[in-house]
């Protein structure tokens, strides 16, 4: 009997033509969301599992895996939502997907920096709502990128991407990291590094998150940080929800403390807090920053990779490690 691999969500269609090539898998067709009770019958069941972001996959549900569980392969890059220790203790294998969706993140990073700046998103809905009553020297006026300064919180590959865009609009690039990036890399973005975030975060017209979510980065952008900003810069977070204290960002926005925020991801998806509907100067999407076509099958192809090489009995090279 071939090791069984579940799969959470519905994936591309010629990926889970692939995986039914390769593997004996059991996909989703319905896409019916995993409840808690469904990933620990899951887990008792497969040799390998396939999740997202939307399978939290904690303590309560790896105490319950069977020693059959040997793997858990990820479709997508931030494993937030796994107990990646206790995945260890267990000897389970976890793999995600890097490399594959950083572009297509970092255009949504652009795409939040460029519609918020120039009020797109409002400018539209009152087109829509029949409000747009003739062009107006004053009217919907935003803020110009060129010269002003993009503060990158994380240079790994999707905040260098972000950076690489900015810098073609005129955007000074600034940023801080765990460490500093090399030499030649830096010259290269025509990046200025920050040791000290607070002292970053007040010089910037822009402050993008790209950061991957751990235990040192939740609420990296705290109340005291936010309270750091510039009254007119703008925050813009495309990485996960909890990098940020969300609570703290809806009060900066209601006293006007900050001038606006683009964001992908949030707190408690797919809870939006209603709150933040209020704000005409914040640019709410709903976690796309990988949603191309391209992405997806690519993050696909990574997964079956990822499987391939460990039933066959070798070390995928996207082991994530605890
Ligand atoms: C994915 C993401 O769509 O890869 C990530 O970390 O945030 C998204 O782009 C999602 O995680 C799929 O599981």
């Amino acid at each position: 009997m071939k090791p069984l691999v579940i799969v959470t969500r519905k994936l591309p269609a010629s990926v889970e033509l692939r995986m039914k090539e390769l593997f004996n898998v059991r996909l989703n067709g319905d896409d019916k969301v995993f409840t808690q009770k469904d990933l620990i019958a899951a887990v008792k069941e497969a040799h390998v599992l396939v999740t997202t972001v939307t399978d939290k996959i904690s303590w309560d549900v790896l105490s319950k895996v069977a020693p059959d569980l040997k793997m858990i392969a990820n479709y997508g890059v931030g494993v937030d939502h796994i107990d990646l220790v206790s995945a260890r203790n267990k000897g389970i294998t976890v793999t995600n997907t890097p490399g594959v969706l950083t572009e297509d993140t970092a255009d949504m990073a652009m795409l939040l920096i460029l519609g918020i700046t120039r009020r797109m998103s409002e400018g539209e809905k009152m087109l829509r709502a029949g409000k747009w009553k003739i062009w107006s020297p004053t009217g919907m006026l935003g803020m110009r990128l060129r010269d002003k300064n993009l503060g990158i919180i994380g240079m790994g590959r999707i905040g260098q991407a972000l950076a690489l865009r900015a810098k073609t609009f005129g955007l000074n690039i600034h940023y801080h990291n765990r460490q500093k990036i090399d030499d030649g890399l830096e010259k290269n973005i025509g990046a200025t590094y920050w040791t000290s975030l607070d002292q970053m975060i007040t010089q910037m017209d822009i402050i993008s998150l790209n950061c991957s979510s751990t235990p040192d980065t939740r609420h990296i952008m705290s109340r005291r940080r936010i309270g750091l900003m510039k009254k007119n810069a703008y925050l813009i977070n495309t990485t996960r929800g909890d990098v940020v204290d969300e609570d703290a960002l809806i009060w900066a926005l209601e006293e006007e403390i900050i001038a606006g925020v683009g964001l992908d991801v949030y707190k408690n998806e797919p809870n939006i807090n209603p709150r933040l509907l209020n704000f005409d100067n914040a640019l709410l999407t709903p976690h796309m920053g990988s949603a191309t076509d391209e992405a997806r099958i690519a993050m696909g192809e990574k997964v079956i990779m990822n499987v391939k090489i460990f039933l066959d009995g070798h070390s995928p090279r996207d082991r994530v490690l605890a």
